[in-house]
């Protein structure tokens, strides 16, 4: 009778693959999640998404998928090529996933129902298919941002009803940045993982796990452009950090000025302005789930004075101000918000 024992061969070091893979991270994170597979095949949607989009990203130019489509989306913004590619790609990668409820764009005026809690509908998906997308004509980094909330309530006249739920009830939320590199960051609320596409087998592999902002970082994030029409307390602020050494830094793609924000810490600021007079950032598929990962990393998230994550929204594609990142970087803005300007 042949010996099966499997003779583990001399670790040649030749065989350096990270294959810790978002796979194997979300399998092992199921549990949390009722252990029946449901979760982890929502991620592996989105995983795949990803992969689809940053390739479509990588090849703009050579497709020619760069530009506007001559069409607005259902905020008056100019739709891109490439914003309907990347909705389309999450749509089918998500629609045939058997636990999803609905799934709620930015590209969409109202939510579509995929089916309903009877019919196994147990997840809500809300997403930015490709935030920053107007970047992607100079190579800048664009992402997608998806926030995972449970459609668990059985009674309901309209999808609405099943996903305008607070921030404090996602149980998953991440971005994937087409950067230098594709970067999937996750939470599912027990910290923030962070993985990278590696292209050698199309796979996303770990590449940090729990990671935690400094507390304190002299970097802040906003379009001073639009410093005149910034509520008088934000420009207080401003001058308090001119004075004190701070480095501005400002790419103008949510995504990629987010995760600066998570790698090297600081603070990322959209506060009121003339135009946008509740902030321009979206709740449910921008702040929301960017303020999960910021909490999670140890920073805070706030909308002027209120927690992000506390609002109860009203309306699928409602604004709001954003200041999320350190947890002193924020304290510091927040000083000025509470103190009538001063410091
Ligand atoms: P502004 C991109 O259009 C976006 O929605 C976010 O990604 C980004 O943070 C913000 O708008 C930039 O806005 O007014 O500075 O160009």
């Amino acid at each position: 009778m042949p010996d099966y024992t499997v003779t583990t061969t001399r670790y040649l070091g030749f065989a350096d693959q990270n294959l810790t893979t978002l796979q194997s991270y979300i399998l092992a994170e199921e549990d949390d999640h009722g252990g029946t597979g449901d979760f982890s095949w929502i991620i592996s949607g989105i995983s795949l998404a990803g992969r689809a989009i940053a390739n479509k990203v990588r090849r703009a130019r050579i497709d020619d998928v760069i530009g506007g489509l001559d069409s607005s989306n259902v905020h008056g913004e100019e739709q891109q090529k490439l914003d309907i590619i990347a909705n389309e790609f999450i749509m089918r990668c998500l629609g045939d996933r058997a636990d999803i409820g609905v799934l709620a764009s930015e590209e969409g005026e109202t939510p579509t129902i995929i089916r309903s809690p009877k019919e196994g509908g147990k997840y809500c998906v809300a997403f930015d298919p490709l935030d920053g997308s107007s970047n992607i004509d100079v190579s800048v980094g664009v992402g997608t941002i998806f926030s995972i909330l449970k459609s668990d309530h059985e009674d309901f006249d309209d999808a609405e009803q099943l996903i305008l739920q607070p921030g404090t009830k996602q149980v998953a939320a991440g971005y994937i940045l087409y950067g230098s590199s594709v970067i999937f960051v996750l939470t599912t609320g027990h910290g923030v993982d962070m993985f990278v596409l590696d292209p050698a087998i199309g796979t996303f592999v770990q590449v940090a796990s729990k990671l935690k902002m400094p507390d304190e970082k002299k970097i802040y994030s906003i379009n001073e452009a639009y410093y005149d029409k910034f509520p008088a307390e934000y420009q207080n602020y401003l001058q308090w950090a001119h004075k004190n050494d701070y480095s501005a830094r400002y790419i103008g793609s949510m995504v990629a000025d987010v995760h600066r924000t998570l790698v090297k810490g600081g603070v990322f600021i959209y506060p009121p302005t003339g135009v946008h007079r509740k902030g321009k950032l979206r709740l449910m598929y921008e702040a929301n789930p960017m303020g999960f990962i910021m909490e999670q990393a140890g920073g805070l998230a706030y909308a002027d004075t209120d927690r992000i994550m506390d609002i109860e929204p009203e309306a699928l594609h409602q604004r709001c101000s954003v200041i999320m990142g350190s947890k002193g970087e924020v304290e510091n803005v927040l000083r000025f918000l509470r103190n009538g300007g001063e410091s």
